[in-house]
């Protein structure tokens, strides 16, 4: 499990915390990854397509055995076993998993890009991605690019806090 990776949640149909929720044990359930640290939990405006309900988006932070297109892998089958049609690019979705940042690497290839190549124009991506990378003991990410990216967004005021992160069990965010 010697790799870092950040992967961003976001989900907007149907009860968004459970979709996220148990995106998060299956992330957890698998025997290469361990969760280390969750975000709170934030509702956000829709970005890009905007006829569509709010979301609730987080990040979660891992360490994983897995290389990047294997956890993409594991990814997109989360995203099929909790119902997920692509239909609009952009559009509504029970759940989607977006691999951030995977240790400093710099990956290009046709079916992924790391990192993801549009952190830096989304506030629900960089604000929940600051938070966790603020907490993490060692540091794993350079938090000054990040709030420097952040401070040139204007839409920072479509993400609020929806249900703050309390404790450190990475679980406790849901309970209560
Ligand atoms: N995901 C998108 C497009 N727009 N908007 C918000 N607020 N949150 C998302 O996760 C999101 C989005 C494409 O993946
Ligand atoms: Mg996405
Ligand atoms: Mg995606």
């Amino acid at each position: 499990m010697e790799n870092t990776a950040f992967i961003g949640l976001g989900s907007n149909i149907g009860d968004r915390a459970e979709y996220l929720r148990k995106a998060i044990v299956h992330l957890e359930n698998h025997k290469e990854i361990h969760v280390v640290n969750i975000s709170s939990i934030y509702e956000t405006d829709p970005v890009g397509y905007l006829e569509q309900q709010n979301f609730l988006n987080l990040v979660i932070q891992i360490s994983t055995g897995l290389n990047p297109v294997e956890l993409l892998a594991v990814c997109l089958n989360i995203e099929q076993i909790l119902g997920r049609k692509r239909e609009i690019l952009w559009g509504p979705r029970t759940i989607d998993l977006d691999i951030l940042l995977y240790n400093q690497e710099n990956i290009e290839t046709e079916k992924l890009i790391i990192p993801h190549p549009r952190i830096q124009e989304r506030a629900f991506v960089l604000i929940p991605l600051l938070e966790v990378g603020r907490s993490s003991m060692p540091p794993v990410v350079d938090i000054q690019i990040l709030e420097f990216w952040l401070e040139g967004l204007s839409d920072k005021e479509g993400v609020r806090i929806w249900k703050q992160k309390n404790g450190e069990d990475v679980f406790a965010l849901f309970e209560s």
